[in-house]
């Protein structure tokens, strides 16, 4: 009888704490914020409205259709310039805190140079953020979300070391007219894409460049001045009187374990994925292993230099503590493994990694785009130990198919990606603070254009009013927002 007594105990115990535990785990702590985010150029349309200058994605998707998936452009996009008061609405309907939205470099500078600042540009800014505030949602400000001036990009773009201060001048004019009502402010949207993608191997990305194998590394080392020159000019001249913060924000791939997948190679593909941007930012300079292996690599092609361009002392040290919170945007995860015959693409030859993949593994429509949760606490992790648990936001993260209104597999991707997440909080201390739906609406995908969508509203492109409707994910969404739990996924009985 009494060992009856005992299992029962032990049974209703164990009961007890899965199902405290459960919730605990599946519920935001309390002053956890949940917002969303868009980008200029992938929204707004209205190319070339008033006095708008031309910026890089219009030059690029006019004159290289054929590098766009279906040869669209972002000229109308979903016409977030005329409509973001809607936008707005569906914003606060899911009841989010936050918006991160991002300003239009030649909208606002349509020469590219302070010298000439558009009032109507500014204007559109100014609404957006006062619908926001007005509807108790904070603005999010993204200073530059890969959509610069061309006439900076026909003068050399990230290239040119001058783009640092033309960066600069253009962010004193945002946090002049901005900054009395905006809280936080994202530099520059990652530098890791558009540098990989626009100017280095391939032309999938404005502005298409292809350069000698080190495009990529001068655009990052530009790209990271100009992110620490705004953040000082933010602290010396703005800061006592706005009282926001400020940072950067990078996006992070994952790893899974598998066969070969060592310690020492999550270690390596970490530092050239995460630490080549943060590694400056939170502990001074590139790290050791990226500057060791892209200089050994050079001189064995018979560069007289490293191909990864050097900080000076002074730089070194201007960049080191730039950033108020790690921002990190997170989609997907791979198996890092050695490279050993090191005779692979670029990439994989100067990382020395290949981000290995399963075919039995669930992607979106996005090819890169592979379902893995568990990378996703295995990173929050990893970013914990190396830079001494930062403040964290997740900036982006999110799910592409191609636009279907029952958005089971979107649900099934958040339930997945946030669950990891609310564990590395609740289990492993991981000091995240904030999370971010990518996106609100349907919108253009870069090189993919509408091929990819990862909107959690859905918008008719074929209308010319660009109609927005909720996906079953808009719903989902708005449950776990209310209550601030996740819910589970709903059941599809025609699901795969
Ligand atoms: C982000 N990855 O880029 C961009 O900030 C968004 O503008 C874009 O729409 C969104 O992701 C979806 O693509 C990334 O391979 C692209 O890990 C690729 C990766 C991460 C971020």
């Amino acid at each position: 009888m009494e060992h009856y007594f005992i299992a029962v105990t032990i049974f209703c115990a164990i009961i007890t704490r899965i199902s405290c535990c459960d919730v605990v785990k599946l519920t935001f702590p309390s002053g956890f914020r949940v917002g969303t985010a868009s980008a200029s150029y992938q929204v707004e349309g209205a190319w070339n409205v008033s006095d708008k200058g031309e910026n890089v994605w219009d030059w690029f998707t006019h004159n290289k259709p054929e590098i766009i998936a279906d040869g669209s452009t972002g000229d109308v996009a979903c016409d977030s310039y005329h409509k973001y008061e809607e936008d707005v609405q569906w914003v606060k309907n899911l009841g989010l805190d936050f918006y991160r939205f991002s300003v239009s470099w030649s909208r606002v500078l349509p020469n590219g140079f302070a010298n000439e600042v558009s009032e109507d540009g500014l204007q559109y800014y100014k609404n957006l953020t006062q619908a926001l505030i007005d509807n108790g949602i904070e603005p999010v400000v993204t200073i530059y979300h890969w959509d610069h001036p061309q006439i900076l990009e026909d003068l050399g773009g990230w290239t040119n070391e001058l783009m640092v201060e033309w960066y600069a001048d253009y962010a004193r004019v945002i946090f002049e007219e901005l900054g009395p009502m905006v809280k936080t402010f994202i530099t520059i949207n990652e530098p890791k894409i558009y540098c990989e993608q626009g100017y280095n191997s391939t032309t999938k990305k404005a502005p298409g460049k292809t350069l000698e194998n080190m495009g990529h590394y001068l655009c990052v080392h530009n790209s990271l001045k100009a992110h620490a020159t705004a953040y000082h000019m933010y602290d010396d001249e703005f800061r006592a009187t706005q009282q926001g913060q400020i940072g950067i924000l990078t996006p992070c791939t994952g790893w899974v374990p598998g066969d070969n997948v060592t310690e020492e190679s999550i270690e390596q593909h970490f530092q050239f994925d995460c630490g080549w941007i943060m590694h400056p930012i939170y502990v001074g300079d590139y790290p050791e292993i990226v500057k060791t292996r892209v200089a050994n690599i050079s001189a064995l092609e018979n560069y007289p230099f490293s191909r990864l361009p050097e900080f000076s002392q002074e730089w070194i040290e201007y960049i080191n503590g730039t950033t108020d919170f790690f921002g990190l945007n997170h989609y997907t995860s791979s198996m890092p493994i050695f490279d050993t015959a090191e005779e692979l693409g670029i990439y994989t030859r100067d990382s020395g990694i290949i981000k290995s993949t399963n075919s039995s593994w669930s992607t979106g429509s996005s090819s890169w785009l592979y379902v893995l949760p568990e990378g996703f606490g295995n990173l929050l992790r990893m970013i914990r130990d190396q830079y001494n648990n930062p403040p964290l936001y997740v900036f982006e993260n999110g799910y592409s198919d191609t636009g279907e209104l029952e958005d089971y597999e979107r649900i099934s991707y958040y339930y997945g990606y946030v669950s990891e997440m609310l564990a590395a909080i609740n289990d492993d201390g991981c000091n995240v603070v904030a999370y971010t739906i990518w996106s609100l609406l349907d919108n253009f995908e870069w090189n993919a254009g509408y091929t990819e969508l990862f909107g959690i509203i859905s918008v008719d492109f074929n209308s010319s009013d660009r109609t927005r409707s909720a996906k079953l994910s808009t719903s989902w969404w708005q449950e776990v927002i209310s209550t601030r739990t996740l819910q589970d996924v709903p059941s599809n009985s025609t699901r795969r």
